[in-house]
């Protein structure tokens, strides 16, 4: 039997997340989003009342939460503020690689730098040559005795310029294509250099930096699964962090729908409410449908996690149409609003902004139906165990 209602605790939960950014994100998320304001206060509340981290398991102090329940929470962040979300979410993406290849005694030091204080890591994977097609990286780590040396650049990194640690892809075999490419844990204080603050589009609030590593030495012990497994290991991440990113954008979908479905009842043309025109009404009911979608698809692909089944073909059906939905919801949301929908001092511009960041980070719209095709015309079954990294 198929039940997707929610338990008293999943209800509580979303509920709690939803208060959060009502109270402390909303109220501000328009304002941040002008200056580019790095949203300090709010990281450290919601780790003081565990919205953040939830992935990371019990015995290493985190709540141990499941997937489905982390996508819970990311909606609500993406209907409070995306720009604000992603900044409290992206711990979770930077210690993805971590919870699957790191040893006993990395988990116990740098989850429980996140546990102990308010504190951010970051996932280093896109190079400035390198976006979809990992592969093409170019920064190289090289073994030396007990340490590796690491050297390159990452680019697009969410958290860079406030992160304490880093999980970072490097070629540890130049020859090798996608075999050649392993993951390391490197803390900030091994020499780790910000570059530059990317001014952006949309999602204004959130932190992306460029990060520069010259000559930058860590323990040998620092490495994440095997020498070489880091492109496996890095394509086992993003399966169990695009469902929560899916979510986030089924968050944005839902509050540009809120608002365009608020305005439309208040607008008068023609002597009626807008909402009484049937082009209006259209555009209201495909919106409402796209989110339902969405959600749906959304919580399938993070319950096949939480049942220890591979999920990639689910995660990118997820990721591939909440992102188009909330870019769609989004355009239609301004549509509703009309003129005013363009000028700032309305809220629907923002979302329409934030959501094509959507489209584009952790696999593009194309890099989602690229693996979609993959799945479908050389599929693998859905009910395979979720891949080990070896
Ligand atoms: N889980 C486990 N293993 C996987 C996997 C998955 N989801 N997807 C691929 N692999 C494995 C394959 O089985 C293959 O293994 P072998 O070395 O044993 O043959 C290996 O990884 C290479 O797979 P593939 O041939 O599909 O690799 P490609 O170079 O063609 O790349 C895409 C595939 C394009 C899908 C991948 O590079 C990708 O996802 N790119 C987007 C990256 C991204 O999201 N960037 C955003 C940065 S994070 S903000």
């Amino acid at each position: 039997m198929v039940d997707f209602s929610l338990t008293d605790e999943q209800h509580a939960l979303r509920e709690m997340a939803h208060d959060f950014a009502a109270k402390e994100i909303r109220p501000v998320a328009w304002e941040f989003d002008k200056e580019g304001t790095w949203p300090a206060e709010i990281i450290k509340k919601a780790w003081e009342v565990g919205l953040m981290n939830s992935h990371i398991p019990e015995e290493y102090g985190g709540p141990g939460a499941s997937y489905f329940d982390g996508c819970l929470i990311e909606e609500e962040f993406g209907w409070g503020c995306s720009g604000i979300g992603t900044s409290l979410a992206a711990n979770g993406l930077a210690g993805a690689p971590l919870l699957l290849g790191g040893s006993e005694e990395l988990k116990r030091k740098y989850f429980g730098m996140l546990v102990e204080e308010p504190k951010l890591a970051a996932f280093c994977l896109t190079e400035p040559d390198a976006g979809s097609d990992v592969s093409g990286m170019r920064t190289t780590a090289v073994r030396k005795g007990d340490k590796y040396v690491i050297n390159g650049s990452k680019c697009f990194i969410t958290n860079g310029g406030y992160a304490d640690w880093f999980t970072v892809y490097a070629k540890t075999d130049k020859d090798a294509g996608h075999r050649g490419i392993s993951a390391f844990i490197v803390p900030k204080e091994a020499g780790v250099i910000v570059d530059k603050k990317e001014d952006k589009m949309g999602q204004r609030a959130s932190n992306t930096a460029t990060i520069t590593f010259n000559d930058v030495e860590i323990p040998a012990d620092h490495l994440l699964a095997e020498e070489n497994k880091g492109f496996k290991l890095a394509m086992m991440v993003l399966d169990r962090t695009r469902p929560g990113v899916a979510a986030m954008a089924v968050g944005i979908a839902r509050a540009a729908f809120e608002f365009a479905v608020d305005y439309s009842k208040q607008r008068v043309q023609f002597g009626v409410p807008i909402a009484m025109h049937q082009a209006i009404q259209f555009m209201i009911a495909d919106m409402a449908t796209d989110i339902e979608a969405g959600r749906l698809l959304t919580w399938q692909s993070a319950v096949l996690l939480d049942q220890g089944k591979r999920n990639t073909l689910a995660s990118s059906h997820a990721k591939r149409f909440a992102a188009d939905a909330a870019m769609k919801v989004t355009t239609d949301a301004v549509q509703v609003y009309g003129g005013y929908g363009f000028i700032k001092d309305y809220p629907v511009e923002k979302l329409m902004r934030d959501a094509k960041i959507m489209q584009l980070y952790e696999g593009t719209a194309q890099i989602q139906r690229l693996v979609i095709a993959r799945e479908t015309l050389l599929p693998r079954r859905v009910d395979e165990p979720a891949a080990a990294v070896a």
